[in-house]
């Protein structure tokens, strides 16, 4: 056997690669098991160690699971399109298509030299004709389906980096990339609509796997909040607006009625006088992010407008005013001010003066909790519910309120003033207005020489042959919609495409998709939560309800791995000098002492900070496993002071083994590698000590030497194939069957217990185990230093827990 290094690795990839022993067996999906790692943005900064740790670990998972029977598909890719690969354009003259599809060159060398699984048959790469068509097409029929639209409106605009953002690419006011502040602009953007779907992408969240704390963010982000909405009039005017609120019963309380500087309205109740004032104020929020304006902390701001509303449960005549803690795109961008019973209100109330009427019974003011009514007129002495229901059913009467359900979930802003992405398949003609590109005519092909350096505009829009077409409907010059999709949008959809990646007529085949998914193990990072996470179970569900699949959720078992993170315990970066380079290690140590330092280093969910101690005892360890394997074949292979029997120290090792296999296999299974890991160390240690015994059981030894080699294969799947073959097997130790605990051999012939006497132990002794518990007790009594300790007290009581202790009670 050679000494485990790159050679080895190069050797097995070699021999797995020319078998096609990974190839995923379309034709018996009884058993199939998707296994889905996030696939990878090709930038320049190659794998780092996140990217091992989110396919190592999860490849040996895919692995162990394969030698349990499944029938595993492991398919890998490249999410092409996006900021990072333009950004890098402006910066160094490179065009992105050509930086991106080098980095996947490298990127793939080094996928390969990790020696996962993957079926790289079915990779995708977003950025290619052959994906972004169907890409295309995907916008099409939610079009088609009304789930695309247009609008206008205010959107987060990123100076820096001359783009629109979507609400979750502003991090603190900041954009997520450049960390520029983000201002407001009006533009005509498309949007998909998964507000349409809030209600299933909320209730559907209690039927998966997935972690507590993920769910619990989706459920945050989609934000279903139950209320009602209340019409107020405004005082001698035609104009009427509506506000949401949670606390109808509050409704009497009413002090005055707060806009959004933003709304539409502010505009049309306005009084002449105090125009220019309110003009200045909307100025100065528009500047403001909406984070910002939410803080709690920060002091609320507002101004008067002139104009009164009335309140339509009491007729109370209560003054406009417009207020920067209102937003705009959330219920209806109007408030229902009631300080007595509100934080914001309160603080915004007494700031400006403004009337404050306690309408429930409690404590101190702000009172924020239900009460019974009080200043209420007929609503007195209701509560909670009751009074919501009694109120909100008079509102009705008179056609001026309503329950309602509000959403924080806002539609999926998804256009990009950008050029490295996939173009929107929409004509805009003078004559025809909006029409969609025929599906003949997919995929609009990204053009190559194009200007894209930011200057507010879209790059695409500054391409004369690219926008310039002719409308498909009249045939009349018309231009081509010059935006590009989010890259969300992209990877929406790609875990469908690797079932059918090569269908050339639609994007995917429904008969084998339906069969293929949905994905039964996805694994990523925790950041996508909210975007992608939800994206593709929106886009899953637009999908299904248009015929398309007949499964609800794409990914029923869901999976973030940690953090690594440098040796100072920081996040890696390049500016703090504290990276680790995958490539440097691997080249000294193997991929498989890689892959085994992070599963044993670092619980898997949790992550933690690199040290090379750590890999280097790793390394040790590997270099262990090769010296005791190896004499114990020497120690077969010679024949020498053979024996029969399991004597005692073979029952020793084969507890050992047994026990081993059942925690590896429990352990793993919930993705337990550092545990798994450390059973296998015991393993190696009991191993090694019956190898140095002069006589030895060789059959046995041979067959717990194949047990451990196959207990090793996921993780260290390089390693154990070489000592597989070793062993004399032809065949790859992965398509072998994986050990089965023998549980006869986790019975001991004798169990160690302890003796008490009163509550203190006295002594350990070995008795042979299944005894009775007066067999048990006698033995107990005749221990040496139980009788010492017993001296002339009197025995009150022996109690006696079987196969542990013995507590002997004396006076
Ligand atoms: C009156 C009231 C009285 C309210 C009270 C609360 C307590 P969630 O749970 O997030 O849905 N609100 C409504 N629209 C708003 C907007 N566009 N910007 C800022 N605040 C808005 O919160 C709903 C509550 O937030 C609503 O109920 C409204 O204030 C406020 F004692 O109405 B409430
Ligand atoms: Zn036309």
């Amino acid at each position: 056997m050679e000494k485990y290094s790159t050679k080895i690795d190069a050797k097995w990839q070699k021999k797995w690669s020319e078998d096609e022993t990974y190839k995923f067996d379309g034709s018996n999906l009884d058993k199939k098991l998707y296994v889905l790692e996030m696939f990878s943005y090709p930038s320049g900064a190659k794998l780092h160690a996140g990217h091992w740790f989110n396919y190592g670990p999860v490849d040996s998972w895919a692995r162990f699971k394969r030698m349990h029977g499944y029938n595993v598909f492991q398919p890998m890719g490249f999410d092409a399109f996006g900021l990072p690969a333009e950004n890098y354009a402006i910066k160094t003259g490179i065009h992105p298509k050509d930086s991106t599809f080098k980095n996947i060159k490298t990127m793939e060398e080094q996928l390969k030299a990790m020696g996962a699984m993957f079926n790289w048959e079915n990779e995708v790469i977003t950025c290619s004709e052959d994906y972004y068509k169907w890409t295309q097409w995907l916008f099409l029929k939610l079009y088609e389906k009304g789930l695309a639209y247009r609008k206008n409106a205010p959107v987060n605009w990123c100076p820096s980096c001359n783009t629109v953002l979507a609400n979750e690419q502003v991090v603190d006011g900041a954009c997520e990339r450049c960390n520029s502040e983000v201002t407001k602009k009006n533009l005509t953007q498309w949007f998909f609509k998964i507000t349409d779907y809030a209600d299933e992408l909320l209730e559907k969240l209690d039927d998966l796997d997935w972690p507590e704390k993920t769910k619990a963010m989706q459920r945050h982000w989609i934000g279903k909040s139950n209320g009602a909405e209340v019409t107020f009039k405004v005082k001698d005017s035609d104009v009427q607006f509506d506000v949401f609120t949670t606390r109808v019963d509050t409704l009497n309380g009413v002090t005055y009625v707060v806009l959004a500087p933003e709304s539409p309205l502010v505009d049309e109740v306005v009084k002449d006088e105090y125009k220019a004032e309110i003009e200045s104020y909307k100025e100065a929020t528009a500047k403001q992010s909406e984070i910002e304006r939410q803080s709690i902390t920060r002091e609320k701001t507002g101004v008067f407008t002139g104009a009164y509303a009335i309140n339509p449960i009491n007729g109370k005549e209560v003054p406009i005013w417009v207020g920067d803690y209102v937003i705009a795109s959330y219920g209806t961008g109007a408030v229902m001010a009631v300080p007595a019973h509100d934080e914001r209100d309160f603080a915004f109330a007494t700031k400006y003066n403004l009337p404050i009427t306690r309408v429930i019974e409690g404590g101190d003011l702000p009172f924020t909790e239900y009460g019974l009514l009080v200043n209420s007129g007929e609503f007195d002495g209701l509560k909670g519910d009751e009074a919501k229901l009694a109120i909100v059913k008079k509102l009705e009467e008179s056609k001026n309120g309503s329950l309602k359900v509000n959403y924080r979930l806002r539609d999926w802003l998804v256009s990009r003033q950008r050029y490295w992405g996939a173009p929107i398949p929409v004509i805009h003609c003078d004559h025809c207005g909006v029409v969609p590109v025929p599906e003949k005519d997919l995929p609009v092909q990204l053009p190559y020489n194009v200007e894209f350096t930011p200057d507010g505009k879209s790059p695409l829009a500054k391409c004369d042959e690219f926008i310039n077409t002719t409308c498909p409907k009249c045939g009349k010059p018309a231009k081509r919609d010059a935006d590009t999709l989010d890259t969300f949008v992209c990877s929406s959809w790609y875990y469908l495409r690797y079932a059918d990646p090569h269908n050339t007529e639609k994007p995917f085949d429904s008969e084998i998709v339906n069969k293929m998914l949905p994905v039964d193990m996805y694994v990523g990072g925790p950041e996508h939560a909210c975007m992608h996470l939800l994206y593709a179970r929106f886009i899953n569900k637009a999908l299904r309800d248009m015929g398309y699949l007949n499964f609800d959720e794409p990914f029923t078992s869901l999976k973030h791995q940690g953090l690594i993170l440098g040796p100072d315990g920081l996040k890696m970066s390049k500016s703090k000098g504290n990276t680790i380079s995958p490539d440097d290690y691997i080249k000294e140590y193997g991929a498989d002492v890689f892959r085994l330092y992070l599963m044993f280093g670092f619980q898997y969910e949790e992550g933690g900070a690199w040290s090379d101690d750590g890999i280097k005892s790793i390394s040790k360890f590997v270099e262990r496993m090769e010296r005791i394997l190896g004499t114990a074949l020497a120690a077969i292979k010679s024949g020498e002071n053979n024996k029969d029997t399991m004597d005692k120290l073979e029952k020793e090792l084969n507890f050992v083994r047994n026990h081993t296999i059942k925690s590896v296999e429990t352990d793993t299974e919930k993705f337990q590698f550092n545990t798994s890991i450390a059973r296998m160390m015991e393993f190696t240690n009991a191993l090694s000590k019956y190898i140095n015994e002069k006589d030895k059981n060789l059959n046995f030894l041979k067959d717990t030497c194949i047990d451990y080699i196959k207990l090793l294969a996921p993780f260290a799947p390089h390693l154990a194939e070489d000592l597989w073959e070793a062993f004399g097997n032809n065949d790859s130790v992965f398509n072998a069957k994986y050990p089965v605990c023998d549980e006869s051999a986790l019975v001991k012939d004798e169990v160690e217990i302890a003796i008490q006497v009163n509550g203190k132990i006295k002594a350990k002794i070995n008795i042979a185990s299944g005894l009775e518990e007066e067999e048990i007790k006698a033995a107990a009594l005749d221990n040496d230093s139980v009788k010492a300790a017993i001296g002339d007290k009197t025995v009150v009581k022996v109690i006696v827990i079987k196969g542990r202790l013995v507590n002997i009670v004396i006076k």
